[in-house]
């Protein structure tokens, strides 16, 4: 039988990232994929300007109670990017609507990147935002939000012991397993960093470092982590395949870096995860 995951963040029309990119990874990765969108943009929101926001926040609930009449289950629930506070509290109550003790919850507190929160966000938002990872199995923030959701000031300039101690302090917020991606210790590697509270262990994937700033990798991170959890596999297992499925698609990338500034070229790599 397929595992069954719902992903609920955005659809960004063009650009390359949260639904446009779950969805292709996930059903790559042999997993059924239902989607909430919770707001269709023309664009994401890294490089465009003047894009639309058509918000959805209330049809989600709506959504919802049709589901739970027809009995649907899933093994994991995904969320990315939310738009507003309100709708954060909304896939709060999702949460409880659809998770039995056999789903999994994954939620990438997309909220920024290198050291700058991404148009529209606010500490309000995180502050509600770190009630939501309370509620997950896992996490999945970057540097920058780590240091949003830990009240830390962001930093670039860390090392494994720092890294670690932030990972106990994230699970601390509720979560089984916290897992920071964009790991840099200035040694030409690149890549992420868990631990695991149940078990206290640290594991960590690392692949070669290459200089450039991509767009939608979290998501791709996050999607193929969030994969190949749903389907069994261990923290390292999932681990080591996003890292190298987001290391080759930013590498796949680099030819023509300058005509794919807003994406990546995943679609080159996704053979890998179909086996
Ligand atoms: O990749 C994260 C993301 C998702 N959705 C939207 C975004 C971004 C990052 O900028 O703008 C709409």
């Amino acid at each position: 039988m397929l595992k069954r995951i719902v992903s609920i963040q955005d659809i960004s029309c063009f650009g390359k990232c949260s639904l446009t990119v779950a969805l292709p990874i996930l059903s790559a990765m042999g997993v059924e994929t239902a989607v909430v969108p919770t707001a269709v943009l023309s664009t994401h929101t890294g490089g465009f300007t003047g894009y639309t926001f058509r918000d959805l926040t209330d049809d989600i609930p709506e959504i919802a109670r049709h589901w739970e009449s027809l009995g649907i289950k899933f093994d994991g629930i995904y969320t990315g990017y939310l738009g507003s506070i309100e709708q954060v509290n909304i896939v709060s109550d999702f949460f409880d609507q659809f998770k039995s003790d056999d789903t999994k919850i994954i939620v990438d507190p997309v909220m920024g990147d290198a050291g700058r929160m991404y148009a529209g966000f606010t500490s309000a938002f995180a502050a509600e935002m770190k009630k939501l990872c309370g509620k997950a199995d896992v996490i999945v923030p970057n540097m920058t939000e780590v240091s949003l959701l830990l009240d830390v000031p962001y930093t670039e300039n860390y090392d494994e012991a720092y890294v670690r101690e932030m990972l106990r302090k994230l699970t601390d917020l509720g979560c089984d397993t916290a897992v920071i991606t964009g790991i840099c210790y200035g040694d030409g590697k690149h890549g992420a960093v868990a631990y695991d509270k149940k078990t206290d262990t640290f594991s960590s994937s690392f692949e070669r470092h290459i200089d450039c700033a991509a767009h939608g990798t979290g998501d791709i991170f996050s999607s193929t982590l969030s994969g190949s959890i749903i389907n069994g596999g261990t923290l390292q297992e999932a681990l080591d395949t996003a890292v190298s499925f987001t290391f080759r698609s930013i590498e796949a990338t680099l030819p023509d870096i300058d005509e794919y500034w807003y994406g990546v070229s995943f679609e080159k790599c996704l053979g890998m995860l179909t086996k």
